[in-house]
């Protein structure tokens, strides 16, 4: 199936946090595709790769970069389809300069910045799966039903702790 997400990230040692994203897309059947580049070391092969994925019909990126994180700003400085940006916490500053970077984005070019790391990334693939979400109504309805069996899950967890 073509993909309909592309998963960048700027290092392979952000894959752990980025896994959060391609998992929760797994769970809901999307077909992504995940990728490793960076705005700095690679900047001609990280717009090859947003130029080949307009091309190819991605209609989200997910970017998730640490440190002086650029990737998600550049990503959507060279297109119009909706960029996620998750912060990684893998600098000395633990991503409060990755969420810097990647939130403060000049009015004209936004990105959709989720929260630093593991959780981030999650929420980057269940974001995704939203904005697909508006045209697909299979996946809106499995969205619901997440939600139904997230709220089921606490109500569980509620009741073992009440049971101590
Ligand atoms: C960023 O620098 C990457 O996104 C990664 O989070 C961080 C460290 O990269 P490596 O030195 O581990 O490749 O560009």
């Amino acid at each position: 199936m073509k993909a309909m997400v592309l998963i960048l990230m700027g290092s392979d040692s952000d894959v752990s946090v980025m896994e959060g994203a391609s998992a929760v897309l797994e769970e809901f059947n999307i077909p992504y595709k995940m990728t490793v580049s960076s705005a700095h070391r690679t900047p001609d092969r990280t717009l090859k790769l947003i130029q080949s994925s307009e091309k190819e019909g991605i209609r989200v990126i997910i970017a998730g970069a640490g440190a002086a994180a650029h990737l998600a700003g550049v990503v959507a400085s060279h297109t119009t389809l909706p960029v996620i940006g998750v912060p990684i916490d893998s600098s000395p500053l633990n991503g409060i300069d990755a969420l810097y970077s990647t939130v403060q984005m000049p009015p004209g070019i936004p990105v959709a910045t989720m929260a630093v790391g593991k959780g981030g990334a999650k929420n980057a693939g269940i974001f995704a799966a939203q904005i697909l979400g508006l045209t697909d109504t299979r996946l809106a309805n499995a969205l619901k039903e997440y939600r139904k069996k997230m709220a089921a899950e606490v109500v569980r967890k509620a009741k073992k702790v009440e049971m101590k």
